[in-house]
């Protein structure tokens, strides 16, 4: 039975819903119950309004495509918008919240002429975990009710905890795309949303509020991810001593013995987060299984241990790239009830993108704007980017549950406990296969420096190629307050434990790279992917305080042997002496950029401690 206004007994959540009806003007309200029946009619609405496309090739799958200027975030409009300038810090953007409101209310006046407005009650992590937090979400997509609902849990089960406790918290999220319908208009297939100038996406760190307006993509529109799950909760982290972080969460198992161990890893986009979270071990006796794939929250157990949840419920990733070599765990989670975004249509109604490991079948092809092309005759990207058949950002939704390497306790309310936390970035040369931090703030210090080197291929500005570009935990964009304060949270969730309880922080780097060695594919050193298991077995055992470890400046290292080459390729096998050295030049580089071009962007909000572990380091190097 569907939901009405008159079903929401929560009073706060009731006027401020009522306030947003005055404010957006929708032509209809509908409270979303999140029933199947419910998922089928709005998915309806999108295919009769030209927006989805049914795929005949999968089950209960939809192809979206938007429209160019709406392909991905836009960080350039997205505003932490604190009392105080200084609180945003120097990597968010800030308008002051009174100017930005005002800007912002009176786009939102009379914005959903002609739409329906949904009401989505969300919970972000398992329904009753103490770590999970609730949100309600009010927009005028459909596209985002749908991917809410499989990226959350959502619907009737968080409207009755709203309804048996008048004082439960929840984050408002509102949401438009900016596109009224005025005089029977109609979207006539044509995505809607609003030019860049008038997109914003915005946090009020103070109020735990989020208002968006103008995209009805991805991290700018479905509100519970990057907003609620990084930004807000970032700062309900800072605030209530817990971690809100931009990582993925695995279960790595020794199967000799059944022993577990939990990791978490943070990553820049476009390094594997995805991959690594979902890997197949290529050495026998490990299994990988996926708890998430971008988002972990941690929280002190009365142990002393932390322990994550997922706050999310399914992946919303990166397609291009995605094939049965790189990833078939997840191809196989997007095989049916998925929503795609931005792929290529092929003639027997099956999706398809650059890297999937196969041409397409058939004579044509319609690409991510809509237009029919010969089909390629590989899966290769082109020179031109603008010939992609699927956008570089193109997406797959697909609920977590579907992954065949999902752990079965990837719901435990009450988390898992974290053994691991590896950081780890692109970079070709310096930064070794693997090293361990000697201690938690040591750990911090490799999580602030984490970054990726610039190639030509991300920039048009020849002087940037060779440069780090940092990202800091890889939560640059992510961080709802000042990013020196957040290092300084990290120190102090050290002091909350002791070291024999923390988890033990790694930086890896699959990245490394010898242009000059053509055995080498692509000229990467380390093959990555499934192998990665062989530096996850040497992390597992030094959890363990395993003798498997060298000193060196940098931190401990694997000792000769420790890392299993059993059926590694004899090219990788010579290369990995060279990944597993300390550079002493390059490092001393590094500690020159890091004092001189990174640290300084922090000023009196940078902790002391990390430049007293960047002087050690100096120390260290030059012994
Ligand atoms: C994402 C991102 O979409 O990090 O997960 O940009
Ligand atoms: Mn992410």
């Amino acid at each position: 039975m569907s939901l009405t206004i008159e079903d929401i007994k929560h009073p706060k959540i009731k006027a401020w819903v009522e306030e947003c009806i005055k404010m957006c003007e929708p032509d209809n309200v509908v409270v979303v119950d999140g029933s199947k029946e419910e998922y089928d009619r709005l998915m309806k609405k999108c295919v009769d309004a030209g927006l989805a496309t049914p795929l005949k090739a999968k089950e209960n799958c939809f192809l979206f495509r938007s429209l160019p200027s709406d392909v991905a975030r836009v960080e350039s409009r997205t505003f932490i918008s604190s009392v105080k300038e200084d609180d945003a810090g120097p990597t968010n953007h800030w308008i002051d919240p009174k100017e930005l409101k005002a800007t912002m209310k009176g786009l939102y006046k009379g914005c959903m002429h002609g739409r329906t407005m949904y009401v989505q009650a969300f919970c972000m992590g398992p329904l009753g975990s103490p770590i999970s937090k609730n949100g309600v979400e009010v927009t005028d997509s459909e596209y985002v009710v749908l991917n809410m609902d499989i990226m959350t849990r959502a619907g009737k089960k968080v409207w009755d905890i709203f309804n048996a406790d008048p004082n439960a918290e929840f984050v408002p999220c509102l949401h438009s795309v900016g596109k009224p319908l005025n005089n029977g208009e109609k979207d006539n297939g044509i995505w809607p949303c609003a030019d860049v100038e008038h997109k914003y996406i915005s946090q009020f760190p103070e109020e735990h509020l989020i208002w968006s307006y103008g995209s009805g993509y991805g991290g700018n529109a479905l509100l519970g991810k990057k907003c609620f799950a990084l930004r807000i909760a970032t700062v309900l982290a800072r605030d209530e001593g817990w971690l809100a972080e931009h990582m993925l969460i695995l279960k790595l198992t020794r199967e000799s013995d059944g022993e577990v161990k939990y990791v978490t890893g943070a990553f820049p986009s476009a390094c594997g987060k995805t991959n690594l979270a979902m890997l197949i071990p290529t050495i026998p006796g490990w299994k990988v299984e996926t708890i998430g794939d971008d988002i972990a929250w941690m929280k002190f157990g009365k142990d002393g241990r932390l322990y994550a949840i997922n706050p999310e419920a399914g992946f919303f990733g990166v397609a291009p790239g995605t094939s049965e070599q790189s990833n078939k765990n997840a191809l196989i989670s997007a095989e049916k009830n998925t929503i795609y975004t931005n792929c290529g249509l092929t003639e027997d109604g099956d999706i398809w993108w650059e890297g999937i490991g196969y041409a397409p079948k058939g004579k044509e092809i319609v690409d991510w704007h809509g237009n029919k092309k010969p089909c390629p005759a590989n899966d290769k990207n082109p020179k031109d980017k603008a010939e992609c058949i699927a956008h570089p950002n193109a997406r797959f939704t697909a609920p977590a549950g579907q992954c065949p390497c999902i752990a079965s306790n990837w719901e435990d309310p009450n988390g898992v406990p974290i053994s691991a936390i590896l950081f780890g970035g692109r970079r070709p040369s310096t930064v070794p296969l693997v090293h361990q931090a000697r201690s938690w703030n040591h750990g911090v210090f490799l999580g602030s420096i984490v970054g990726s080197e610039i190639t030509a291929a991300s920039t048009i500005n020849a002087d940037e190629v060779g440069k780090i570009r940092r990202d800091p935990f890889a939560i640059i964009p992510f961080c709802g307050y000042n990013m020196g304060d957040y290092f300084k949270h990290w120190i102090d969730i050290g002091k909350a434990s002791t070291e024999d309880k923390l988890p033990k922080i790694f930086y890896v780097n699959w990245f490394r790279k010898d242009e000059n060695n053509k055995d080498l594919p692509g000229g990467f050193m380390w093959p990555g992917y499934g192998d990665n298991s062989r530096v996850l077995a040497w992390i597992f055992d030094r959890c363990d305080g395993k003798d498997n470890f060298v000193e060196t400046p940098i931190g401990f290292m694997p000792k000769e042997g420790a890392i299993n080459t059993d059926g590694l390729a004899d090219y990788y096998k010579k290369t990995l002496p060279e990944i597993l050295k300390v550079d002493t030049e390059g490092w001393l580089k590094e500690v020159k950029d890091i004092r001189e071009n990174h640290y300084p962007k922090f000023g009196k909000h940078l902790p002391k401690e990390l430049n007293e572990i960047l002087d050690d380091l100096e120390k260290r190097l030059k012994a």
